[in-house]
This record gives C-alpha cells, structure tokens and sequence, in this order.
C-alpha cells in the first residue's frame, strides 16, 4: 500500500503545481504503466481498480483546497473531478480518453473484447453507471480489465504445468520481494522478513507469501483477498501465464470468494505452521 500512498503523493504534488497554469481543467486520472514483458519484471499496482470510492483527504494543503476544489478529491476509474457551477467538485465521467494507437495499450475485457485502453474500459463502466446513453447495455456496468493486450484465445492450462504452478508462484514472490527491498521499496516491518528469508531458507517462501497476501488485502484491509483484490496480479500475469487463473480460482477452496491466508499458503504448497499473520499495519493504511 505504500505504493498507492507513493502515487497519489506524486499525483497530489503534480496537481498542486498543475492548478496554476490550469484552473478550470482537472485532470485526475493516472495513466498505467504498461505490462512488462518479462514475468520476472512484472510489477504490479493498479490504481484503476480501486474500488470506485470518493475520498476527500484530510490533509494537505490549505491553501490549494480554496483554490481548487478539486485538488482534495480522488474520483475513481474512469471519473475526473470538475468544478460545477456552485464551486462544489463534481466526479464525472473522463470526457475524453487518450487516442491510443498503440496496440499495447489495449485491454481485453471480461467479456473478451478488445478495447483501447483501460481508460475507455472505465469510461464504458461509468457512462453505464450514471445512465449515459453511450453505454452499451447494462451489462457493462461490471465491465472491467481481464488482462493486458488484446483479447486472444487463452491455451489451456494442462496438469502437468498446473502441478508445477506453486513453486514458480513462490519463486516469483520472492524475487518481486528481493527487488522491492533492493530498490528501498518495502517498509521496515516487510524489509526485515525480506532479510529472514535471504539467510532462512526455510522462510523464503513463507515470508514472501506473506507478505503478497498483506499487500494485495488493501481494499478493504480485512485479512482475507477479495477477488477484486487479486487484480493486481492477476491482469498483468493472465496475458503470459496461462494457468495464473485456474491456479487463483483453485485458491478459493471454500468458494466465499475470499482467499484467507490459510488458502493462500495452501495453494503456494506452503507448510501451513509457518504461516502467520505477520501482516504491517502500518503499511495497510
Ligand atoms: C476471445 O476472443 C478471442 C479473439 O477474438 C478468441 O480467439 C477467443 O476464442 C475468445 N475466447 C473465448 C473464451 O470466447
Ligand atoms: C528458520 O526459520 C524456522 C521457521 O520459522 C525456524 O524454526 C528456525 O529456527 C530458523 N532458523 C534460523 C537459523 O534462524
Ligand atoms: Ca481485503
Ligand atoms: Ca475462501
């Protein structure tokens, strides 16, 4: 989560300097960094699918909120916040998305078409939400990301590399984990289990489950992954591992929709003993 508080950081700051030169235009939306080629790159957050909540943060700067109404408000995916004739901030749907021409911006929905990018996903959602008359039908108000790139057809994930999905799962988290703390990027609390696993190896996997399982509970952070949780892995992964999906449905063995850390370790093939909640509360805010 500290991720999202380093965005919106950075996202906040460009605003405040922003706002001079552009008072009435406001521009809120971040655009994605595209999905890296490489597994062992991929890095993972998706502000986008953040559930679609209004937060007025209480900080900041007194002197940008008389300026700029907007400047406190987060307006979710595929909204922008805009000024009405009141001065009051308004969430409205993105106008207009970027013109994307490059192929690797595009999307495949969960209905398996191909859209642009994932700003004209969101903007699909949000015309149907607030009953534009753009909106394709009722059924895209659910409409979100299943993968990056365009829709295709998905190989089949066969037994054997399904047997195998676990320890490259593992393998992953724990270099995602390793890179994180090389690049400064974990808390103290998740740097210090980044160490334990470098010199036990008995905790590599441990630690670095763990610590996935904590970061992706952030919306809400209530000890179990919601299936709208797991985006952040699971649209970036889908496009290069096949068996990503089967292999997080699998998860889910009771079906409540919600992976516990209990399941999570169990489909990681993790030793259920060395498994405890060591999430930081710090970092879940
Ligand atoms: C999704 O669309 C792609 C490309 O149009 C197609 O090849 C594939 O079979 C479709 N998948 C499903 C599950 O319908
Ligand atoms: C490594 O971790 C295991 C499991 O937590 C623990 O029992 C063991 O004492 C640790 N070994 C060392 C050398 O710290
Ligand atoms: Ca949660
Ligand atoms: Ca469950």
């Amino acid at each position: 989560m500290k991720t999202h508080i380093l965005v919106l950081v950075v996202v906040f700051a460009i605003l405040i300097t922003d706002t001079a030169a552009e008072r009435r235009k406001h521009k809120k939306y971040r655009k994605k960094v595209p999905p890296s080629e490489d597994i062992s790159n991929i890095e993972i957050k998706s502000p986008e699918e953040v559930p679609h909540v209004e937060v007025p943060s209480e900080t900041g700067d007194k002197d940008s909120l008389i300026s700029d109404p907007c400047a406190q408000v987060y307006c979710g995916a595929g909204k922008i916040c805009q000024v009405d004739e009141d001065d009051e901030p308004q969430c409205v749907c993105i106008p207009e998305c970027p013109v994307e021409s490059e192929p690797r911006r595009q999307v495949c929905s969960n209905m398996n078409e191909t859209w642009t990018s994932d700003c004209a996903v969101y903007q699909q959602r949000c015309w149907c939400n607030s009953g534009d008359a753009r909106c394709r039908g009722d059924e895209y108000k659910h409409i979100h990301i299943e993968y990056y790139g365009m829709c295709r057809e998905m190989r089949e994930c066969v037994k054997e590399e399904m047997e195998d999905f676990p320890r490259r799962m593992r393998d992953w988290l724990f270099n995602i984990m390793r890179d994180m703390a090389d690049r400064k990027e974990l808390t103290p609390h998740y740097l210090e289990m980044e160490r334990e696993a470098e010199s036990n190896l008995t905790r590599r996997w441990t630690n670095a489950a763990i610590w996935k399982w904590c970061d992706l509970d952030g919306n809400p952070p209530d000890r179990s992954v919601s299936r709208h949780e797991l985006f952040p892995i699971r649209a970036p992964l889908m496009a290069l591992e096949h068996c990503i999906a089967p292999f997080l449905n699998d998860c889910d063995k009771d079906d409540n929709h919600k992976i516990s850390l209990e399941e999570w370790g169990k489909c990681l093939e993790l030793d259920e003993s060395d498994l405890e909640d060591r999430c930081d509360q710090i970092a879940g805010q």
